[in-house]
């Protein structure tokens, strides 16, 4: 297997940050978004989307999307458990998981999109989709810090679990994309903190 990877994107940093969490090693090939790397022939054989993360499976084919890669791999590596075991445990951390994705992550990225200067050729931009992103995270985030509350360690409860990966990549993006987490959220400010601490984080 293989994984192509771009550092300093949202989606393959959820994917790096499970792999370390999970202790799973698959070599690395850096595909640059910035140069467009991705948008030639060769890689969109691979993913005809062009996004990043893409996985190569040892039989030649590729499987996108990162959530995809993600169940795939803990599929095949179902310990340490990082969708929960039982069935409600498991729609919980997947409810989680695309609240951190949809609510902050793809919040993020529609900001990002809208006001980053980097974006302004490849993207019509709009104020008003940026404002609709903000109160979109800020909506999010709201829940999410009372989801957290005061004493759990993680967002699904005591263990990691790929909700962590997702919400650990959003905030990230939000630092980049200059709307860094707003501390009046501390719960979440305070999971943010504790996360980071983690080797995984640094993936
Ligand atoms: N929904 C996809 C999104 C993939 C995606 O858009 N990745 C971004 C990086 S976070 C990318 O490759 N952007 C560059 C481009 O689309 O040209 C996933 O979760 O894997």
């Amino acid at each position: 297997m293989k994984v192509y990877d771009f550092v300093g994107a949202p989606n393959p940093k959820k994917l790096r940050v499970y792999l370390a969490e999970k202790g799973i090693t698959i070599p690395c090939q850096q595909v640059n978004i910035v140069t467009g790397e991705n948008r030639n022939a060769e890689f969109l054989k691979k993913n005809p989307l062009g996004g990043l993360p893409v996985l190569e499976l040892d039989d030649g084919s590729h499987l996108t999307e990162s959530l995809a890669i993600i169940e795939y791999l803990e599929d095949l590596h179902p310990t340490p458990p990082m969708i929960g075991t039982t069935p409600l445990e498991r729609a919980r951390v997947r409810e989680l998981e695309r609240i951190c994705e949809l609510g902050v992550l793809s919040s993020v990225a529609q900001i990002f999109q809208n006001t980053h200067p980097f974006m302004a050729g490849r993207f019509k931009q709009s104020p008003d989709a940026a404002d609709n992103g903000r109160t979109r995270l800020a909506n999010t985030l709201k829940v999410l810090d009372a989801t957290i509350g005061g004493s759990r360690k993680f967002v699904a409860g005591s263990r990691p679990t790929i909700a962590d990966c997702t919400l650990l990549a959003g905030l990230e993006f939000a630092e980049f994309a200059q709307v860094p987490l707003d501390p009046a959220f501390k719960n979440v400010t305070r999971w943010y903190a504790g996360f980071k601490e983690r080797p995984s984080a640094q993936a």
